[in-house]
């Protein structure tokens, strides 16, 4: 496949110690991926659902004790541990190479090794990164292959360089207490070993494009978020681009693909996506900061997807898509989760592949059950989506889950402030991750298990972003998920977050007041529009009150979260935490 002499060393070297029967390279030809679905149709790996209804689709299911990242096995390896911060666990690079040596070597066995490289963002382009991930498992293939750009243009355009990440991934024995996903980003190398669950081994995702990407670009200049991107297209045909950063499972495929709200729709308004997880933002020439979504496709969370929440994604899953932990629905052999509708199938399997009673109070799909789906089959994908250059972003939003404190939107008053607002995002933890879900914790930019370095140099990193770009997206905050005291969500949410992100681009465009509050800047309750909706203007008004006794309150975790991070969280920071407290009296 390749005479590229760095890529056959590596290659060699890890086939010596993973001792496969074979390697096949990876070449992303329709034919050879057709070859591969038929082959783990034949071994039970996938199976193939109804044609006509779902073509191409195929439903997999991840072992029991393998469905979710597994933060506390996943680390950063730098020579130090203080490069990799407080957050992050870390050993020392040698000594974790030669444990997880131990675990690969022959792991491979009887086994063949695929070699798939792939492209972050479209070949050929300033934003453009590679990779190989070697890896023994089908389903990661066909997985990468909707994700990622894979083929021989990438080794093509490698030439005989040695810039690329080099990715290996074992299912081994799925042994949970032996699982690592480990990254040693000063060696561009990655190791996944004991897993079969997408976030934990499609290493293009979470492992390159926020984990060491966000490595690479503090040393080179540019970012790596969490963060969708979308275009609102006035009725005038001009397109207004905002990157958002939600924690896992908080939303951001439903926002990156929202249908605007009838009223919206008649003047002439459109959104269309271009990413929903990753942003990877650079400086234009024109002194705005751009935006591509390095993806090739959509990694979503099934449960709760349906025609009311997310018709385009649902949509999208129509064709070419593989599912992951749903249920299957043995009438017709198609696929159901939790949310899709009212009418769970009589007779079906649940996400373990057991028989499942829609009547038993079981759920039948994982809560982080997932669909792999091609961006282009995406009814409302950006035509820009491919542009090589991105998109200039007007508004980055942060936003987390928060029952209380935080109002429905406020808009910070400056780049560090709006840092600060990023770095003490908080958020009720979800299924994305294994271990409790609920409960609040501290998610700086959505990017708490996402960042490849030290935290506080991740926030000095965005402090001198700032200081760097000339004409800087203005920074704001949302929670969708207020709730009255019954627990109710109190905002409508989904399409209608349109009318929030409308005033977000009045504000960037200089067409609508505020109001000055201790945390920055909030809506006048008429500027939120409410045509059409079922509340009225006394329900916007609680949802943007700003209650000083909990921002007291959430003031005094801020101080903890800081010296929890260590010495290196910024002067600047800490100065707007000041201005926060002195604000607050
Ligand atoms: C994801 C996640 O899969 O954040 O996008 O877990
Ligand atoms: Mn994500």
């Amino acid at each position: 496949m390749t005479p590229n002499k760095h890529i056959l060393k590596w290659v060699d070297e890890m086939a010596a110690m993973t001792q496969p029967d074979r390697i096949v390279w990876i070449d992303g030809s329709e034919e050879q991926i057709d070859a591969l679905r038929r082959e783990a149709v034949g071994t039970g790996e996938m199976i193939k659902l109804n044609e006509n209804l779902l073509p191409n689709c195929y439903l997999h299911r991840t072992a029991v004790n393998d469905v979710a990242r597994v933060e506390g096995r996943t680390y950063i390896c730098t020579k130090t541990k203080e490069d990799a911060g407080t957050i992050n666990n870390w050993m020392d690079p040698a000594e974790m190479y030669a444990k997880l040596t131990k675990l690969f070597t022959g792991s491979m066995k009887g086994k063949t090794m695929y070699a798939i490289p792939y492209s972050m963002s479209v070949v050929g382009s300033p934003f453009a990164k590679y990779g190989i991930e070697l890896t023994d498992s089908i389903y990661v293939v066909l997985n990468m292959v909707i994700m990622t750009r894979v083929g021989a243009n990438v080794i093509e355009a490698l030439g005989d360089g040695d810039d690329f990440i080099k990715g290996l991934h074992a299912k081994a024995q799925l042994d949970e207490e032996n699982r690592y996903i480990v990254h040693f980003p000063e060696d561009n190398t990655i190791w996944s070993v004991n897993s079969g669950y997408g976030g934990n081994v499609l290493l293009g995702k979470k492992c390159f494009a926020l984990r060491i990407a966000s490595f690479l670009g503090r040393n080179e200049g540019w970012m790596a978020e969490h963060m969708l991107i979308l275009g609102i297209e006035n009725p005038k045909g001009e397109i207004s681009y905002i990157t958002a950063a939600f924690p896992s499972a908080c939303g951001k495929t439903n926002l990156a693909m929202l249908i605007p709200p009838e009223i919206y729709q008649k003047q002439g308004y459109k959104v269309w996506c271009v990413g929903d997880d990753i942003a990877w933002l650079r400086i234009g020439e024109d002194g705005r900061l751009w935006a591509v979504n390095p993806e090739n496709g959509f990694f979503g969370v099934a449960p709760g997807t349906n025609q009311k929440s997310n018709p385009n994604a649902l949509a999208t899953t129509m064709r070419d898509t593989i599912f992951t932990n749903v249920v299957h629905n043995m009438e017709n052999n198609t696929v159901w989760w939790e949310g899709l509708d009212k009418n769970p199938p009589k007779s079906a399997l649940n996400w373990k592949g057991e028989i499942w009673d829609c009547e038993s109070g079981e759920k039948g799909a994982h809560p982080n059950s997932r669909f792999t789906a091609l961006a282009k089959n995406c009814p409302c994908i950006s035509s820009e989506f491919d542009n090589p250059k991105g998109v200039p972003v007007t508004a980055i939003v942060f936003g987390g889950r928060r029952a209380k404190t935080a109002p429905l939107v406020y808009q910070s008053r400056s780049w560090n402030h709006g840092v600060f607002v990023g770095s003490v995002m908080a958020s009720e933890t979800t299924a994305a991750a294994t271990g409790a879900v609920g409960v609040v914790r501290r998610d700086p930019m959505a990017m708490r298990p996402f960042v490849g370095y030290d935290m506080g140099d991740y926030f000095a990193h965005w402090i001198a972003m700032g200081k760097k770009i000339p004409n800087p997206p203005k920074i704001f905050n949302v929670n969708w998920f207020r709730t009255d005291d019954e627990g109710h969500f109190i905002w409508p949410g989904f399409g209608d977050n349109m009318r929030v992100l409308m005033w977000i681009l009045a504000r960037c465009n200089n067409e609508v007041d505020a109001v000055e509050t201790p945390i920055g800047y909030v809506p006048k309750a008429e500027d939120i529009n409410i045509e059409g909706l079922d509340i009225d203007i006394d329900t916007i008004k609680g949802l943007l009150d700003v209650d000083k006794a909990l921002w007291t309150e959430e003031a005094a975790g801020i101080d903890d979260f800081y010296k929890s991070i260590g010495d290196r969280v910024p002067k600047e920071l800490w100065d707007e935490y000041e201005i926060l407290k002195a604000n607050l009296k």
